[in-house]
């Protein structure tokens, strides 16, 4: 059996790209075409198929690594009579890769609307749109996704050459298109800029006409050569793990990725996969949860007028993720109250200087500081249960997700390291996430590796609340309106400001013992901010 090598193919130029996933290990046969390393530029991603079949013999690189074209990777036992002397040819270079950049744009429909076309994509035909980004009436900028193409090796985004209005769109999911065929229409803000014929090799951002340029001259929208790796609407993920969805019949979306950025992997879709399969095979019926009967349909509109208002995208990932929360989660909830009285001193004594700072310094980021505190006293709480069944993940970061109302619905952005922020840190990326929240551009990442959630309603009123637990996460606080309330000090009643707070835990991960003492650390901390500096 002869060793033969599999370099990194043609990847566009790039230098130094980081290994970010390797797809196989020693031992392992491959055929040619199959995905052995990911690779990743601060821009996009890239399987990387081999170019040779055969026993991977040697891997010869790890993750981080930073590669470029022609580094090694692997050494194979090339298989059989094929076993022949090394052609360093790299046969199976990624498509887009081999794709010299160019324009989207193609001759101006009128004044100021043209057409956006598929650009060169290496040659590739009949591609099949797998995603559509925008829709009519969507503004979009310069680089913007239009749509995802998808052949057997890779899928690449199209993006958008300028930034304008989308005024139709000429095509849908499942078309097969090539170089050139029209994508829709694009009202541009800018006008003249994009017009170039369709069939321009490459295009100098900006430039009137059409003229070629070199790779490295690319032009910022042009396809992002190495995007084999497609981050469209929530999910990031590659081709090979597209298919394997498509196969199983899994939307994508409700799928948690555990990659780098939440990148979505093969595992990821198994994982989510293996109990519905489990649950078929043992006989419990599906999609009435955990064999519970579902509720019955009924016509609301024989009682009196109605009006059926279709869900947010946002509102059906949180109903599913609260009925899965719900229903896997057996959750305990405990309530105490908090002595806030000095801490609202604190923070009015703030005001001023909170003002002339711009921001508005509210008791979010005090309770943030004191549930890291407790967090860190109370490791039980900063764990995950294993998929397998047999091991807990204690986390040893200290990641907080706050709950977002949202005019499209509930999102929980993550507020990480927040044992090592100050207050006034904390309070400008409460106000920037919430407002990213709030204007609909959270992307999956933002919302990903939390270890605790606070849901805060204290804005608004009520007593109190059961939270319900954001699996794989194993604890929530719930916080309601601080009043003032009369407390017995041993000799009398003396008002003070009480904050009632409702811890909800996984009772699988923790104990009742755990809570209290999570509970006496975290209101002693909130009674008493200057306890963080202990
Ligand atoms: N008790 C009394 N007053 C409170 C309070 C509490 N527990 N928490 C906040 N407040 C006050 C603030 O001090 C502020 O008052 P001032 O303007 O006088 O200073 C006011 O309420 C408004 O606060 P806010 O909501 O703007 O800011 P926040 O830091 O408390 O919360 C955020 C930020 C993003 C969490 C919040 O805006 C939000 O979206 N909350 C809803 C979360 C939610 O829906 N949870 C439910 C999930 S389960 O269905």
């Amino acid at each position: 059996m002869a060793i033969q090598t599999i370099k990194v193919p043609d990847i566009g130029g790039a230098e130094g790209v980081e290994v970010i996933e390797i797809s196989v290990k020693v031992g392992d046969v491959i055929a040619e075409g199959d995905s052995i390393v990911v690779l990743e530029t601060d821009k996009a991603s890239m399987e990387i198929p081999a170019d040779k079949a055969g026993k991977v013999a040697a891997i010869k690189v790890k993750l981080g690594d930073k590669v470029s074209q022609d580094s090694l990777l692997l050494e194979v036992e090339a298989e059989g009579a094929v076993a022949a002397a090394e052609t360093p040819a790299p046969a199976a270079a990624p498509a887009p890769a081999t794709a010299a950049p160019v324009s989207t744009a193609a001759a101006p429909a009128a004044a100021t609307e043209v057409q956006m076309v598929v650009p060169d994509i290496g040659g590739a035909e009949g591609v099949e749109v797998i995603e559509i980004s925008v829709k009519a009436g969507d503004e979009v900028a310069a680089g913007d996704s239009l749509i995802v193409l998808e052949t057997d090796k890779a899928s690449m985004e199209i993006p958008a050459e300028a930034a304008g209005k989308i005024v139709s769109l000429a095509v849908k999911v499942g078309d097969k298109l090539s170089q050139g065929s029209v994508i829709g229409l694009l009202a541009t803000s800018g006008g003249a800029a994009v017009a170039a014929p369709a069939s321009a090799p490459a295009k100098v951002e900006g430039a009137p006409s059409a003229t070629p340029a070199p790779k490295t001259e690319a032009p910022q929208a042009a396809p992002a050569p190495v995007a084999d790796v497609a981050q469209t609407g929530d999910v990031y993920a590659g081709p090979a793990v597209r298919k394997l969805a498509r196969q199983l019949g899994v939307d994508m979306g409700k799928v948690p990725g555990t990659g780098p950025r939440g990148r979505l992997l093969k595992d990821d879709v198994r994982s989510y996969v293996k109990p519905i399969v489990i649950a078929a095979q043992s006989g419990a019926p599906l999609g009435g949860g955990s064999g519970i009967p579902r509720v019955p349909a009924i016509d609301f509109a024989k009682f009196g007028e109605i009006e059926t208002i279709k869900m947010s995208k946002v509102k059906k990932i949180t109903a599913d993720n609260m009925t899965r929360n719900w229903l896997n989660v057996p959750h305990v909830t405990q309530w105490d109250d908090a002595d806030i009285t000095d801490l609202e001193a604190f923070r009015n004594g703030l005001k001023a200087e909170a003002e002339k700072r711009g921001s508005k310094l509210t008791p979010l980021p005090f309770i943030m500081k004191a549930c890291a505190a407790a967090l860190i006293a109370e490791p039980s709480f900063n764990v995950s249960l294993h998929h397998d069944g047999e091991n807990i993940v204690q986390k040893k970061y200290v990641h907080i997700g706050i709950a977002v109302d949202t005019p499209n619905g509930l999102m929980v952005p993550v507020i990480r390291n927040v044992d090592k922020k100050g207050l006034w840190e904390l309070t400008d990326e409460i106000n920037a996430i919430a407002k990213k929240a709030r204007d609909g551009k959270l992307l999956p990442a933002d919302m990903q590796g939390g270890c605790f959630t606070i849901s805060s309603l204290g804005a608004s009123g009520g007593n109190g609340f059961t939270p319900i637990v954001n699996a794989p996460e194993v604890a929530i606080l719930g916080v309601s309106r601080a009043q003032m309330k009369p407390v017995w000090n041993g000799k009398e009643f003396i008002p003070r400001n009480m904050l009632p707070l409702s811890l909800s835990y996984d009772h699988r991960a923790i104990n009742g013992a755990d809570a209290g003492r999570f509970f006496t650390h975290l209101t002693a901390v909130i009674a008493d901010v200057r306890r963080l500096l202990l």
